[in-house]
């Protein structure tokens, strides 16, 4: 176990809540990704591998290859009312991994109590501290890394499947050890895990090659549409509804699309535009040097890392896409070495 230790008090602190109760609900942002489920089902595990009864909720049903990660078929789907857990039920603490803010949890922020003892576990720099304990480093790699650091201070077990769900964090939010959150205690966190028997290509091929022929059709339709701007340094990618709909692929497919423009030479700043609904956009955005897309996306009530941030906006695509590049070129302006 690595056992370097930048948050002591804060970690025994929870560690202690989590050994003294029996009963846990978890969530984490909308839209989850590999670092929020893969950290609540290392640490659900965990839990539950010490006689605790946990419970995991999601908004809605995950489709692969969020699906495949170990345990996720456990999870509790709040838009299927039939398997929601009795929001009554006397939880010893509720916690919220990887998520920046409470309205980040979507329909979950329901069984959110406003009294009672919540816990926050985040790398987001924006993070708004909104849990009675929180356990928030931003220089943490991933929430996967602090549910390691978490689950060594208190002692607890790490089976097979709560390692492989750590390592499955880790590598996807390092972008598989090569993204500037790549740090030496990242890797020796995941070095240890690799001594605990976790297979490296399997874990990458169950989060990244777990997709299915229709996300090739949606790729292909949005390499087609990828717009350069402000000289060169901003790379957009446009995915309309009607793209999803022709293609027949899904939401979660065109995770990761973003690295395509950010890879053009000359790119500082990605951005990746997805409609969502009626004049409902989702902006991910992607830096490569120097850029704080974190403060970018702040500007428009979003928020994140320094290299990855997102937002939404609300409004018709030319207005939303317009105000965008006028303060993405402003921050490039005033920022640019
Ligand atoms: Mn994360």
């Amino acid at each position: 176990m690595v056992s370097e230790n930048p948050l002591p008090d804060v970690l025994k602190k929870i560690a202690g809540v989590l050994s003294e109760g029996n009963r846990f609900l978890m969530m984490t942002h909308e839209d989850p990704d590999v670092d929020g489920l893969g950290s609540m089902l290392a640490l659900g595990k965990s839990l539950a591998d010490m006689g605790k009864e946990v419970v995991l909720l999601i908004q809605k049903s995950l489709n692969p290859p969020l699906s495949l990660l170990t345990g996720a078929e456990e999870m509790f789907t709040l838009l299927k009312p039939d398997r929601v857990p009795d929001a009554e039920r006397d939880f010893d603490a509720v916690l919220a991994l990887d998520c920046a803010e409470r309205e980040r949890l979507g329909l979950c922020v329901s069984s959110w109590p406003v009294e009672g003892l919540t816990i926050n576990i985040d790398h987001h720099e924006t993070n708004t501290f909104f849990g009675r304990y929180n356990l928030v480093d931003a220089n943490s790699s991933s929430t996967g890394e602090l549910v390691y650091r978490l689950i060594g201070t208190g002692g607890f077990p790490m089976g097979d499947a709560v390692a492989e769900n750590l390592f499955s964090a880790i590598q996807s939010d390092t972008g598989s050890f090569k993204y500037t959150n790549t740090t030496s205690s990242a890797m020796r966190i995941a070095a240890d895990l690799l001594d605990r028997g976790v297979n490296p290509w399997q874990t990458y091929r169950r989060t990244m090659n777990g997709y299915g022929p229709l996300r090739l059709k949606l790729l292909a339709g949005a390499l087609a549409r990828v717009e350069l701007h402000d000289e060169g340094r901003i790379g957009m990618m446009i995915l309309p509804r009607e793209m999803f709909e022709k293609s027949g692929a899904c939401g979660s497919d065109c995770e990761g699309f973003v690295d395509y423009p950010r890879y053009i030479a000359g790119v500082e700043l990605a951005v990746m535009i997805r409609e969502r609904g009626e004049n409902t956009y989702k902006f991910s955005l992607r830096s490569n040097q120097w850029a704080n897309v974190a403060e970018l996306a702040s500007r428009f009530g979003g928020g994140g890392h320094a290299r990855a941030a997102g937002f939404t906006g609300n409004g018709p695509l030319v207005t939303l896409k317009k105000n965008f590049l006028l303060e993405a070129g402003r921050l490039l302006n005033e920022t640019s070495r």
